[in-house]
């Protein structure tokens, strides 16, 4: 038998009970209200596709992106391969342009030697010329008479043939060597008797003229050289004025007038 407290004993546990189930069962409905409902099968493709096309987008901006960077970098290329053939272009040029100033200096340099050679030349000739100028101011000056190449001085003393070739010695001359019938006329115009720098002093009637070299166009006067009565006459001077053929052979030893030649 189920006394009354018991009765209530048991109530009280199943509206306990009861109350448990209606706390479970409100909280199974608040779980079940935070679950996403199941999604249908087209949506889930629709979602596919829009998360496809999301990455094929990316791609292809990563693609445009790239294919701009290499279409940048390549035009950036080819601009630094264009100025390095236009530097290499503009130092080949400055090589070459180098080299032709490298010969024209060389060529320069060669002129120059030349200029130089021929100033000098004409600097060497310049100093001759003015030594002959002054040579022939100083004959001049002395009284000597200028024929054809050469000064020419009568002495106003007699002296014997060696002395009288002494004395033009000491004047820078010889005695007068006469090679041609000018000269031979020009010799006629002194009146007295003149040693001439002919003489066979060396070997007799081998006449030899004072720079050494033999007798070719000789003018003697007639029935001359005679080496009269052997009196050894070796020298040779103008004794026929008047006549073209003037020249005598005479002693060495006798003393006459005598005519210095400086040939210029
Ligand atoms: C002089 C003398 C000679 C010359 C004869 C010619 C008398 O001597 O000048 O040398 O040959 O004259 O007659
Ligand atoms: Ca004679």
């Amino acid at each position: 038998m189920v006394s009354f407290e018991e009765e209530l004993e048991i109530s009280s546990i199943h509206e306990n009970l009861e109350d448990v189930s209606a706390r479970n069962a409100a909280s199974r409905r608040s779980v079940e209200d935070f679950k996403v409902p199941a999604a249908a099968p087209g949506m889930k493709m629709y979602r596919l596709v829009v998360v496809s096309f999301g990455l094929l987008c990316i791609l292809q901006a990563a693609l445009n992106i790239s294919l701009r960077l290499t279409l940048y970098l390549e035009a950036g290329c080819n601009n630094l391969t264009e100025e390095r053939d236009d530097l290499k272009r503009t130092l080949e040029n400055y090589v070459s342009q180098q080299n032709s100033l490298t010969e024209e200096r060389d060529e320069m340099k060669r002129i120059n030697l030349d200029l130089e050679a021929g100033r000098n030349l004409l600097t060497e000739e310049n100093h001759g010329l003015k030594r002959t100028l002054e040579e022939y101011a100083h004959y001049l000056q002395q009284g000597w008479v200028y024929f054809s190449g050469s000064f020419y001085r009568i002495s106003s003393t007699m002296k014997t043939w060696q002395d009288s070739r002494r004395d033009c010695q000491q004047r820078g001359a010889d005695l007068m060597i006469i090679n041609s019938q000018e000269e031979q006329d020009f010799s006629r115009q002194y009146k007295n008797i003149i040693w001439i720098g002919l003489m066979d002093r060396d070997t007799e009637g081998e006449w030899t003229w004072v720079d050494g070299t033999q007798l070719t166009t000789s003018f003697w006067y007639s029935g001359e050289p005679n080496n009269y009565l052997n009196k050894n006459e070796d020298c040779v001077n103008i004794n026929h004025h008047d006549h073209q053929n003037s020249w005598n052979d005479a002693p060495c030893e006798n003393e006459y007038f005598w005519i210095c030649e400086k040939k210029m």
